[in-house]
Order: structure tokens, then sequence, then C-alpha cells
């Protein structure tokens, strides 16, 4: 008996990290060799991963969003077998994929799948879609270079397109009818190159996503989908605070820097999160427990050019105001000069998305899987409050908390935002 690692494969020859997506078997789950095991994605292709032995998944290594070089183990399987199958992945999803990163040298597309037992290289999106359209993505007929699966090779196996891509055939399936209802066009395009459709109503352009958009939409669309969000809505009297935050900015201007309401959200974020410790939590890999995180690493939303980053304090619970102001701007700064490194954004337990510099009276953030909850926050504004005598104008702070209904329910969610509230309501509490 032995421990054989299960590892990132290698989708093209210039990859040398890939994303985790999901497992599809559990720590303990006794497989076969060319069982499915999981799912990973480098930034142009999807790939499942399949087991190259038989044996018992012994450990499970890796957590979905987690990025993990070429060769680093996701799991380990403990197995007697001796039929170790060399070169799992090997020259075809590589060259398949090194050949969608360089359409130029495109070769001839192969139109048939490839023969032989292993994961199937497929577009982003295409697996997705073919899901959508309740379509065994192994069924599929490749057109893309190399024997790569495209969202438009989805779509014609599932009867739903004509060969030009731009109408839809005359009698779709019943699998492509639901998938109508099920999935917009909006939601899942099929590619530019195929032909979208839309010039037939008029002149089109094309803009191709950046780097940060082709991560970041697959991850949003995972979470969005994967998730039960709810978002609890609530307000804080900031006046007294922002009084005390407008002194500590002007004393910080005199030495070029400043001080944000960012910095007092992130603190009073900390206070709730101790106090309410499930909310600093993640769902265990096997389903069954809630990982509490002792630590209070939070990600800070950031709007770049290329798209939206989530960069990371850590041990905010560590630092004082001052202290965190000058990280969110170096931070800030980074993310939007395009200089931020892997570090830099890996390991948040919670996250802060703050609107509040460009305006809005509330929205619904998105939880960023594997975390438990983010904070959305919107524009202060001056609105009259009853004080038991009078209406008198304060400053009020929107408050938007989405969160995981499988890890947190509506009244713990009404509590930590009410301890929120009140933090931000008196800044002594924030010093407790
Ligand atoms: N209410 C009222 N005014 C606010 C405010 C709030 N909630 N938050 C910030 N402001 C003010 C600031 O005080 C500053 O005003 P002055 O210069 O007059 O003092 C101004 O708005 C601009 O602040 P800022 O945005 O530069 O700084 P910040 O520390 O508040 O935020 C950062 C930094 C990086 C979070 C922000 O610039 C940013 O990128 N926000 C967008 C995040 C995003 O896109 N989220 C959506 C993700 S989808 O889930």
């Amino acid at each position: 008996m032995r421990e054989v690692p299960l590892v990132m494969p290698k989708m093209s020859m210039t990859m040398t990290e890939g994303t985790f997506l999901v497992w599809h078997r559990k720590q303990g789950d006794a497989i076969q060799a060319g069982d499915l095991v999981c799912e990973v994605a480098s930034d142009k292709v999807d790939m499942e991963v399949e087991s190259p032995i038989e044996g018992t998944l012994a450990r499970l290594v890796a957590e979905p969003d987690q990025v993990i070089a070429v060769g680093a183990p996701l799991a380990f399987i403990m197995s007697d077998a001796d039929d170790m199958l060399e070169g799992l992945f090997d020259d075809a999803p590589t060259a398949a994929a090194e050949q969608q990163e360089a359409p130029a040298a495109a070769a001839p597309a192969a139109a048939s799948p490839p023969s032989r037992r292993g994961p199937r290289p497929a577009v982003p999106f295409a697996r997705r879609r073919a899901s959508q359209l309740h379509i065994d993505i192994n069924t599929v007929a490749a057109t893309g270079p190399g024997g790569l699966i495209t969202v438009s090779d989805v779509e014609t196996a599932a009867g739903q397109t004509s060969t030009n891509g731009e109408a839809a055939s005359p009698a779709p399936s019943a699998a492509a009818a639901s998938a109508a209802v099920a999935a917009p066009p909006a939601l899942a395009p099929p590619s530019a190159a195929a032909g979208d459709g839309f010039s037939a109503f008029g002149e089109t352009v094309i803009e191709p996503l950046s780097r940060i958009a082709k991560v970041s939409g697959p991850a949003l669309t995972r979470s969005w989908t994967t998730i039960p969000h709810v978002t609890q809505h609530d307000d804080a009297d900031i006046t007294d605070l922002d009084a005390y935050r407008r002194e500590l900015d002007t004393a910080a201007k005199a030495d070029g820097n400043r001080v944000t309401l960012l910095a007092f959200i992130l603190k009073a974020a900390v206070s709730a999160l101790k106090a309410y410790p499930r909310v600093n939590s993640s769902l265990s890999v096997a389903g069954d427990a809630f990982v509490l995180k002792r630590y209070y690493h939070l990600g800070v939303a950031v709007d770049t050019e290329q798209g939206l980053v989530v960069p990371v304090v850590r041990d905010v619970d560590r630092k004082g105001i001052i202290e965190l102001s000058k990280e969110l701007a170096d931070i800030s700064s980074r993310a939007r000069a395009g200089k931020l490194t892997g570090d830099d954004v890996r390991g948040a337990s919670f996250t802060v998305s703050s609107l509040g510099g460009i305006g809005g009276t509330a929205f619904t953030p998105i939880v960023n899987s594997p975390e438990a909850a983010i904070l959305g926050v919107s524009k202060g504004r001056i609105q009259p409050s009853w004080n038991g005598e009078q209406f008198v104008p304060r400053l009020q702070l929107p408050l938007s908390f989405s969160y995981d209904h499988r890890i947190i329910d509506g009244a713990l969610a009404a509590r930590f935002t009410a301890h929120l509230s009140q933090v931000l309501g008196d800044v002594r509490r924030l010093i407790l």
C-alpha cells in the first residue's frame, strides 16, 4: 500500500499554475482508475481530473478557488495497485490548450474527441453549457484546435444552433428549449469567433475579456450558482465616527496619507467576527463541519481598469487605524497598477466591498467562496433620525451583508449587522 499524489495537470506548455474548482468525490471514497475525481482550470481551459489508479481517496488537499502549482498535489490516493498510468495528462490536452493560446498557429481542427480514455479538454463555459443543456460532454464532437470542445460544439450537439451560429435551429431539442429558459444568451454567449448572432440586429464591437475578467467571471458564477445567498440590510449611524475620522484624516494629509472610513469598517468587521465566529468560517470540504478561523485576514474589493480584484489585508485585529489606512492605500494603488502578487490575494477569511466612494443606497454583493459572507458598504447620507423628541440630521451608512445560508441563518445575520452598526455608531467600542 502506498500514497499516490493526484496532481495539478499541465494543460499547456506555458501553464505554471491552475485553479482548483470542485471535488466530485469525498475523502475516504473508494475509487477506480478513470473515475472522475475533481475539476480544475487554467485561464483558458477547464478540465476534469480522473484518478490514475484504483484505491481510496485518503486526503483532499486542494480547496475551491485555490491556485495550485502544476505538479503540486490536489489529493493523495492510498493504493496497492501496480499499474500507475504514466503521463495521464500528456500531449493531447496540452497540445490542444497550447494551440488555443496561440490561435495564429492553430492546426487544422480535429473533428472527433480523442479516442483514449482521459480528461476531455474544453474551453471555459463549454462544460457549464453542457451541464445547462443536460448533455454529457464526453459525447460531444470537438471542432476546436487539437480536439478542444467549444461552446458551439456543445450547442451543436444539443441541436440548438445552425452551422453558421447566427440563428437558432428551426427545431430545437427539448433540452435546448429548457436551456433557453435556464440560461439566457446574455449569461453564456457563444464565443465571438463562432459568431455571436447579435450582428444580425446591428453593428457590434468585440471587446476581449481582460485576464482578470476571465478568472473572476467563472469564480463569480460558481459562487452565485453554488451558494444559497441572502442579503441582510442595515444602517449604522456614523455621525460621531465620521467627525473623528475627519480629524485623523486632516492630520494624516499633512504627511501625504489619508484616513478613510474603510479602515474603521475593517476594524468594526473584526469586532463583529470575533463576537460571531461562524461568520469567519467555511464549510469543510466534506460538507460535514464548519472550519472556524482564528485569523482575521480581510479581502477588500478594489475597482481597477482591468476589473475587480480583491487583495487581502492580513491580521486586521493586530493593526491600528493609521497602519490599516496606509496598507489600504498601498494595496489599492498596487491593485490599480496591476502589481499584486499571488500572496496578496490569497487567504481571506471575510471580504468587504465598499462602493461608498461612488454611490448607491444598497446592493447584493456576491460571497467570495469559500468564505461564509461578505459585507457591502454603500454611500453614507444625512438622514432625519428621531431622537425621542425631534428629528435630527444624522449620517447613516448603509450596510449590505450577503451570506451563505448553509452556514449562517437569518437571525445570526441580523445580530452580526446589529453588532456592526453598534460598533460603528460608538467609536469607543472599537478599542474593546
Ligand atoms: N460614504 C460616503 N463617502 C465615502 C464612503 C462612504 N461609505 N466611503 C468612502 N467615501 C468617500 C471618501 O471619504 C473619499 O472622500 P474624500 O476624498 O472627500 O474624503 C471618497 O469617498 C473616495 O474614497 P475612496 O474610494 O478613494 O477610498 P476608500 O478607502 O473608501 O475605498 C477602495 C478604497 C479601494 C475600496 C475603493 O476605491 C474601491 O475601489 N471601491 C470599489 C470596490 C468595488 O468595486 N466593489 C464592488 C464589488 S462587487 O461586489
